[in-house]
């Protein structure tokens, strides 16, 4: 707490140095966005966006253009999404996220190419045969990733693919094709954008321990037999009061820069039980401290990516019942502490 109050102090200091700074320049408040401070260091920052706010809410555009460098789709790029059946795709509400970071000059993360969940029906009820579903894997990412090829610089080509019990998860693609369909995946998305970089995405291995373990050695497994990948994606979807050690998330991050790969953080998100206290904002204001800074000394950590902004737009309450209240954001788009010593951070 005490680390916590002088962090706040600063904060507000800053906030005062920040605004005497500006008077040199004509648009003075963007300098202090969490955009302008983290772009003037090197690290993209960037959210989740959620089509529906993105097409009706002006705020919501505003905040998201101003405040951030990087956007990724919470679920418009997902497979259901994206192809409601074998024949048709639906780009109208990807196309407009893109549209929307071009025109703010944003890049973008492309989520998720391949994962277990939110498929379309007609992938899910079919008995595939192993060749048929090699044939719609490769059709898929290569439709997608060539309509924004040059456009996405980083795809999260593979989801979640190690389960809770560290081993790898029995999904459809895994059993059916073979784990092998992991290397496919990276080799279709490759074929369709050779400039891209191709992640592999997860939660639950952020730290040390059994999860994360077994995804270093996959990752380390697809490297050394020549598979397209770049970068693994932490997810960071974390409790205030149970966060991974930081200690750990930094060999973790360490071990996988030493194989050759860039880390981003990808869906941080810091629930707290709801209705929020003083006590779980200063928790979680901690927590994204924490994370940022060790992202910004940890030279492979290039991106960090909260999952969504406000807490108006948010999975986590009706994921965690409870809980709520996990972004930097609040319902009514006005910054939490955990966004002004974020902020502060940047400013030093
Ligand atoms: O936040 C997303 C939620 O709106 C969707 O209903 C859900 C299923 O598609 O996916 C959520 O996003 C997940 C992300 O794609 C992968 N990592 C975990 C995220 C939270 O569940």
């Amino acid at each position: 707490m005490t680390r916590f109050l002088l962090l706040l102090s600063l904060a507000l200091v800053g906030c005062d140095s920040g605004s005497s700074m500006s008077e040199e320049i004509d648009d003075a408040p963007a300098e202090t966005t969490l955009r302008a401070l983290a772009t003037a260091k090197g690290l993209h920052i960037g959210a989740a966006v959620a089509a529906g706010p993105l097409a009706s809410d002006p705020a919501y555009r505003e905040v998201l253009g101003t405040e951030f460098s990087m956007l990724t789709a919470e679920n418009v790029m997902k497979m259901g999404p994206l192809r409601p059946t074998p024949q048709t795709f639906s780009w109208d509400n990807s196309d407009a996220l893109m549209d929307f970071a071009e025109s703010n000059e944003m890049t973008v993360r492309g989520h998720a190419l391949v994962w277990h969940q939110s498929l379309p029906s007609w992938v899910e009820s079919a008995n595939w045969g192993r060749q048929e579903l090699i044939a719609i894997l490769q059709e898929h990412i290569g439709a997608v990733v060539t309509r924004y090829r040059g456009r996405i610089a980083h795809w999260d080509v593979v989801n979640e693919a190690v389960g809770d019990d560290a081993r790898r998860r029995p999904t459809l693609f895994n059993e059916v094709i073979g784990p092998e369909y992991l290397q496919m995946a990276f080799e279709f998305a490759h074929a369709a954008d050779p400039d891209a970089k191709l992640f592999y995405n997860d939660y639950g291995a952020e730290g040390l321990g059994a999860k994360s373990d077994a995804v270093y050695a996959l990752v380390q497994e697809l490297l050394s037999t020549g598979t397209p990948l770049h970068g693994v994606g932490l997810q960071m979807h974390v409790t205030a009061s149970n966060p991974p050690s930081m200690d750990a998330v930094r060999s973790n991050i360490r071990r996988l820069a030493a194989l050759g790969l860039e880390v981003h953080i990808t869906e941080m998100d810091v629930r707290i039980p709801e209705p929020a206290t003083e006590n779980g904002l200063v928790a979680q204001a901690q927590v994204y401290n924490d994370v940022l800074q060790l992202c910004l000394s940890e030279p492979s950590c290039t991106s960090l990516v909260f999952w969504g902004f406000t807490d108006r737009h948010s999975w986590v309450p009706s994921f965690f019942q409870g809980f709520g209240a996990a972004l930097p954001f609040d319902e009514d788009y006005q910054p939490k502490l955990a966004y002004q010593v974020m902020q502060q951070t940047l400013m030093n």
